[in-house]
């Protein structure tokens, strides 16, 4: 069965975005293998995504609280499927029982946008060996937006990580399994996602692999005047920054893209002249 080493990667991983919305498979766990949802990770896969994200929307900004039970319903089910296929899989989720859920359904990984501060959830994640993002917000994805504020960005969202990471490493979870993220667009104002893209490398300072989500968000709706489902140059721009700068992996919408801008990263990198 594949395993996600986090600590060792030459290259950066390619995490396909895979939303989970309430009718993805609505008809129940029969109809997964039908459903919209499964197809669109299998679409992914076939186009190179290294890792899968599935998400159960709870965390995303503005989005309406999802209840647990509802929260394991959505994303289990796929989880247990891709792991079938041998796909890694990683779960977007700060519930420390969707946690505990998905790890005995065999996945990989645990992305977590509030950085394991739920009840036990540094305890779950310690126990089941997973890896683990640790993800940078301001607020709450309700409220992060309305008036994102520091008075040095940089510094304090390296500040935040470093202490969540010694609150996991204190809790039991290896350092080899954890990832960091400065979490672009959560509380934070265009100035912000400008000045973290254009220090992203510093947060290898840190030690630990650099997870970068920039795709399609508000931020290059911003810059370019576009709506969110023509952003795709934009999105490509801001993945192959994001790899100059030594992040780990990419998590995107458009994987096929996304991987031809690899290509290109990784025979400039490859080349020694
Ligand atoms: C609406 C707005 C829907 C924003 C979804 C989003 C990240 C993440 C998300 C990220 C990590 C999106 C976001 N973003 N997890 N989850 N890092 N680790 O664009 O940047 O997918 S939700």
């Amino acid at each position: 069965l594949k395993k996600l080493n986090l600590s060792q990667l030459s290259e950066p991983l390619i995490m396909g975005i895979l939303n989970v919305t309430p009718d993805s498979f609505s008809d129940g766990a029969q109809y997964l293998k039908r459903s919209p949802a499964l197809a669109h990770a299998d679409k992914m896969l076939k186009e190179g995504a290294d890792i899968i994200d599935i998400g159960g929307e709870s965390t995303r900004p503005g989005a309406a609280e999802v209840s647990t039970e509802e929260e394991i319903n959505r994303v289990i089910p796929l989880v247990t499927e891709l792991k079938k296929r041998d796909v890694l899989v990683s779960v977007d989720t700060s519930k420390t029982q969707v946690m505990q859920a998905a790890a005995d359904a065999g996945a990989d990984m645990i992305n977590d946008v509030r950085a394991l501060t739920a009840q036990d959830a540094i305890k779950v994640v310690a126990e089941s060996g997973l890896a683990v993002c640790l993800m940078h917000m301001q607020g709450q994805p309700s409220n992060m937006q309305q008036a994102p504020q520091y008075d040095d960005v940089l510094a304090e969202v390296k500040s935040y990580l470093e202490k969540r990471i010694a609150a996991c490493i204190s809790g039991g979870i290896a350092a080899e399994n954890i990832s960091i993220d400065p979490g672009f667009g959560f509380g934070k104002t265009l100035e912000h996602n400008l000045t973290l893209l254009n220090q992203l490398s510093s947060f290898s300072e840190l030690n630990l692999p650099v997870l970068a989500g920039i795709s399609r968000k508000s931020m290059l709706g911003e810059i370019t005047g576009r709506a969110v489902n023509q952003r795709l140059a934009a999105s490509l721009s801001v993945a192959l920054m994001a790899m100059q700068q030594g992040a780990k992996i990419i998590r995107v919408h458009d994987v096929k893209e996304t991987l031809d801008v690899k290509k290109i990263y990784m025979a400039c990198l490859n080349h020694s002249k």
